[in-house]
């Protein structure tokens, strides 16, 4: 069984990925097609349940940068965006600890978008696409909530960017969509319905 993050939350989606790969732009511009059904709720780490780091800081209300609760006819969602995954761990503590926090708020989604940057892996696909992207992509093999979101498709580098990705990435549900102008975003919201 799933741990639920708060009494009222029926489903959780996260977006995950490296930093400047689109995750909040996405999570911004996404949470527009439900402007008609956001629903206010208490945010991550207000509750008495979210882990305290040492220095007293909430890991869990620091790795939620940012999240929108959406009704849904199957009750709350949550979409939640999360801090940049880096390959190298931490020096600090408490960047650790955002780090785990990190790997717990995808354990505990129902449905994980993966962002990556598809112009990036258009020009180096080496640095679009790390060592804990690839341990992610794995992770999200087989499962029907993992979607792989080819990001900035609106920019020119990225259609070999995503030809790339397809070929690195042949068992994983890859949506091409562009966070920026809202490219994919229908293909993005069937395939969470069909989620949850
Ligand atoms: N052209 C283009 N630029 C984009 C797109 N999505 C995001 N960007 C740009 O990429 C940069 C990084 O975007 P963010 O949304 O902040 O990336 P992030 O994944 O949240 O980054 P971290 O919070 O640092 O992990 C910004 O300058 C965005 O404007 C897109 O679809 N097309
Ligand atoms: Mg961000």
């Amino acid at each position: 069984m799933k741990l639920r993050p708060e009494p009222g939350i029926r489903r959780q989606a996260c977006l995950v990925g490296q930093p400047g790969s689109g995750k909040t732009t996405f999570l911004r511009s996404f949470a527009r097609l439900y402007a008609d059904r956001l629903v206010a709720l208490p945010a991550a780490g207000t509750g008495n349940t979210a882990p305290k780091t040492g220095d007293g800081h909430s890991a869990q209300a620091a790795a939620s940068v940012l999240e929108f609760h959406v009704a849904h006819r199957r009750g709350v969602i949550r979409l939640v965006d999360t801090r940049g995954l880096y390959d190298e761990l931490p020096p600090h503590n408490y960047e650790r600890e955002l780090l785990l926090a990190t790997f717990k708020t995808v354990y505990q989604s129902d449905v994980i978008f993966h962002v990556m940057d598809a112009a990036q892996a258009g020009r180096d696909l080496d640095t679009a696409v790390s060592e804990l992207d690839r341990v992610l992509a794995a992770y999200g093999q087989g499962r029907p909530g993992y979607a792989l979101l080819a990001n900035k498709i609106d920019l020119p580098a990225a259609q070999w960017g995503l030809w790339r990705l397809r070929e690195q990435f042949p068992h994983n549900f890859i949506i091409p969509i562009s966070a920026l102008y809202g490219t994919g975003f229908r293909l993005v919201e069937s395939f969470l319905s069909r989620q949850l």
